[in-house]
């Protein structure tokens, strides 16, 4: 896989989505794909994942260090910047099989020289606390100039500074600045270790930053090195000591060879997802690019944290996690990085102390999770999330308290964690207590309807955002049966195979009298069901919105970025959806529904859907493909594993900035291209595939990892191949109504024919 991300010509302009566009990350911390000349109005920011601080401003936000990398040429005192000097050329890239970022510039001085910056970066994948840099100045013809590098301490922050004490330090050639968080008091530490060629003066412009003169001969390029650590307290006992240590076995082992090893790893990871697509390589590179920001987002080294819903790219959406990592993001790693999904399972156990004090906050029993959740495990997310732009007034909005379909998705996703890799052992890691905890908040909460002998689940947000406080969403309903009967699951389970921690957790939990609520709900729960045509609708009364088209709805916003939703947005009292609601049911249970229901709310929904959200066009996609609608999958499918490229989302949200990158898309890509048209699910004793090639594609190949064993799949137009790649396990594969068993050593191949949605695209 060898591809590249390029952007030719001056950023005017685009600073801000470039800067999202060409992120480097490795879970521990990200950096934007800003110029090394860059200050913080052009956003450069070195987002820390698991520090979070709250100053005082009201909004408690990741950490971003000091930019280690601020480094620029200047020419007769002249500072040379792409966005200020006159450039002859300007190119940006980002080669994803090493997730190295390269900038070239050529400048052109008053004078006519020709000088060209050329730099490389990486955040290692193999020593998560090491970013390196190799900068490179040139000139055409003999001259002097002076290149200046430093940490640059003027950061940018959305909520300002975040930290109370900075200590400037220094061991022998490695200077850094230690910080502290304000509210935590939390240590972090930034260090770098500079090599330039040899002949340029040194001198030191402040504590932080050096300067270099240098005597360019034509040609000949100036290199410049640059070593630079990152450590946090949370996994560094002393933060200056370990930064010294990385800077220091960075240098001795060069840039180049760091290099070579961040190659293997990130080939190592490319590997595990196996995708290749013959026939198509404009998706085959979106879809690798969408992996890549995924992978550069998720915090392989701990369970301490998950993946933010703009991953490492800045500090949008307070850094919260979102319920996007069960539903949107666990699925490749459960499928393809076990231990790593596992970790982000983990986040969620480690947290239900979080939960709990959130259900207890609204008078509910059992674990009520995090909106918004941070590191700590307490809810990010305000009640007044926007601010009317007519007004100037803070809106009262209903995403902390009534999104409670948070638990029933964190459940999910240890189910479906547990499913694909058959690691029991999470439940009595917390697993079961996270379950069944979850199950007891949604009993707390249902109301029963005497006369009609349900429960209802009333006044709740569902997935669309653009209608709060409604009574009986469906995707809220159905996820609550589901995790209802996962509750019930666990139950058995626990009781026959970990008998012992099985009684102490009832115990513990004083849960004995509660089995019998967890079975009436589950029983007993009001599942909207399909109605004559079909349809199954959103919530309560949806079908008496008003309905109006997309068109019409846009005709009538009167400012930009007004925001559609509650309290009186726009789409408020009508049908229109801000992302997939009855479609992420269909798609995530899509057992449960047969082809037509799926069909028909698809085409019902679909002009309905704004997907004002980055989590609706990949589960639009998805739909369609399991359903055989390939023509309109590949339509949303690109939109969704190109959203980071195109720059196409959404970057306010009312006066709301929310751009950054979308790890949820990213996640959704490789649902839609692996489970949607690959059709790999799980099925009863074994998995499933059930491919929907688009006609772009002339074979698809991937690679997935089911209950410890790995394998390789590849489709053809007419028949599948499956091997076997690690692991001694039999599978069984259920294609239509054929079963076969893939054995080790063996590869089994199953001739089948593809089902399409015949006049809805299929081929
Ligand atoms: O979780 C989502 C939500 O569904 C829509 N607004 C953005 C959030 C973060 O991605």
């Amino acid at each position: 896989m060898k591809y590249s991300i390029k952007e030719n010509g001056i950023p005017q302009g685009k600073t801000e989505f470039w800067g999202n566009k060409f992120c480097i990350g490795n879970g521990y911390f990200g950096y934007r794909g800003t110029m090394e000349e860059y200050g913080k109005e052009e956003l450069v920011s070195c987002t820390l994942s698991e520090i979070y601080d709250d100053n005082g401003n009201g909004w408690r936000e990741p950490v971003n260090m000091p930019n280690p990398l601020y480094t620029y040429v200047s020419y007769k005192g002249q500072k040379l910047s792409v966005l200020t000097s006159r450039v002859d050329s300007h190119i940006q890239e980002l080669y994803l099989e090493a997730g190295i970022h390269r900038r070239k510039t050529a400048f052109i001085a008053e004078d006519g020289k020709r000088i060209t910056v050329e730099a490389f970066r990486f955040a290692s994948l193999d020593d998560i606390h090491l970013l390196a840099m190799r900068y490179i100045v040139t000139s055409d013809s003999e001259t002097e100039v002076e290149v200046h590098t430093g940490i640059d301490d003027n950061i940018w922050n959305i909520s300002g500074n975040h930290f109370r004490k900075k200590t400037v330090k220094q061991n022998e050639e490695i200077t850094g600045i230690v910080c502290e968080t304000i509210q935590e008091k939390v240590k972090t530490a930034v260090g770098q270790m500079i090599r330039v060629s040899a002949g340029a003066a040194q001198y030191t412009e402040d504590q932080t930053i050096n300067a270099y003169s240098v005597h360019l001969k034509a040609g000949e390029p100036f290199v410049m090195e640059k070593y630079v650590s990152i450590c946090k307290e949370t996994d560094c006992t002393d933060v200056w000591e370990s930064a010294v240590k990385c800077c220091r076995s960075a240098e001795e082992s060069g840039f180049e060879r760091l290099a070579e090893r961040q190659r293997t790893c990130w080939k190592e990871r490319y590997e595990n997802l196996g995708i290749k697509i013959k026939g198509d390589t404009e998706a085959e590179k979106a879809i690798y690019y969408s992996c890549y920001l995924l992978y550069s987002s998720a915090p392989f080294y701990t369970d301490r944290v998950a993946i933010p819903a703009r991953g490492l790219s800045g500090q949008v959406y307070k850094g919260g996690m979102f319920w996007d990592t069960e539903i949107y993001m666990l699925p490749m790693f459960a499928f393809c990085e076990p231990s790593a999904a596992r970790k982000l399972v983990m986040y969620r156990i480690r947290n239900l102390a979080g939960a709990r004090e959130k259900a207890a906050e609204y008078g509910y029993e059992g674990a009520f999770y995090p909106w918004e959740s941070q590191e700590n495990g307490k809810d990010g997310c305000t009640h007044y999330n926007l601010t009317d732009i007519f007004t100037g007034r803070k809106m009262r909005t209903y995403f902390r308290d009534k999104q409670i379909h948070i638990s029933a998705d964190v459940v999910y996703g240890i189910w479906k964690y547990i499913s694909i890799t058959k690691d029991y052992g999470i439940l009595p890691d917390g697993g079961a207590e996270t379950i069944l905890e979850c199950a007891r908040f949604f009993y707390s909460c249902a109301y029963y309807k005497k006369d009609k002998n349900r429960y209802e689940f009333l006044d709740v947000t569902g997935a669309d955002e653009y209608h709060e406080r409604v009574n009986n969403d469906a995707y809220t309903n159905y996820m609550i049966h589901l995790t209802m009967k996962i509750a019930l699951e666990t139950l058995d389970y626990m009781e026959t195979h970990y008998h012992a921690q099985f009684i102490r957790l009832m115990d513990a939990l004083n849960y004995w009298g509660e089995c019998e609520n967890i079975r009436d709900l589950y029983e007993k729960i009001y599942l909207p069901a399909p109605d004559s045509q079909c349809l199954i609708e959103q919530y309560d009364g949806y079908f008496k919105e008003e309905d109006v088209s997309l068109e019409e709805l846009y005709s009538r916003i009167i400012k930009p970025n007004e925001y559609l939703g509650s309290p009186c947005g726009l789409a408020v009292n009508t049908q229109i959806i801000k992302q997939a609601d009855v479609i992420l049911l269909l798609s995530l249970l899509s057992g449960q529904f047969t082809d037509e229901i799926k069909e028909k709310n698809w085409s019902y929904y679909e002009p309905r859907t704004e997907h004002g959200s980055s989590l609706s066009t990949c589960i639009y996609a998805l739909l369609a493909a399991k359903n055989g609608k390939t023509d309109w999958a590949y339509k949303y499918l690109m939109k969704a594993a190109r959203i980071d490229l195109l720059g196409e989302y959404k970057l306010y949200l009312g006066d709301l900035y929310i751009g950054g990158t979308h790890p949820a898309a990213n996640g959704g890509t490789w649902m839609v291209t692996v489970q949607g048209f690959g059709g790999l699910d799980m099925d009863e004793d074994g998995i499933s595939i059930n491919p929907h090639l688009p006609k772009q594609w002339d074979s698809l190949e991937y690679c997935f990892r089911y209950a410890g064993s790995a394998y390789k799949v590849v489709i053809e137009q007419a028949y599948i191949e499956i091997s076997q790649l690690e692991g001694n396990d039999e599978l069984k594969v259920r294609t239509g109504d054929q079963v076969h068993f893939c054995r080790s050593g063996n590869t089994t191949k199953i001739v089948y024919k593809q089902q399409t949605a015949p006049g809805t695209g299929g081929q």
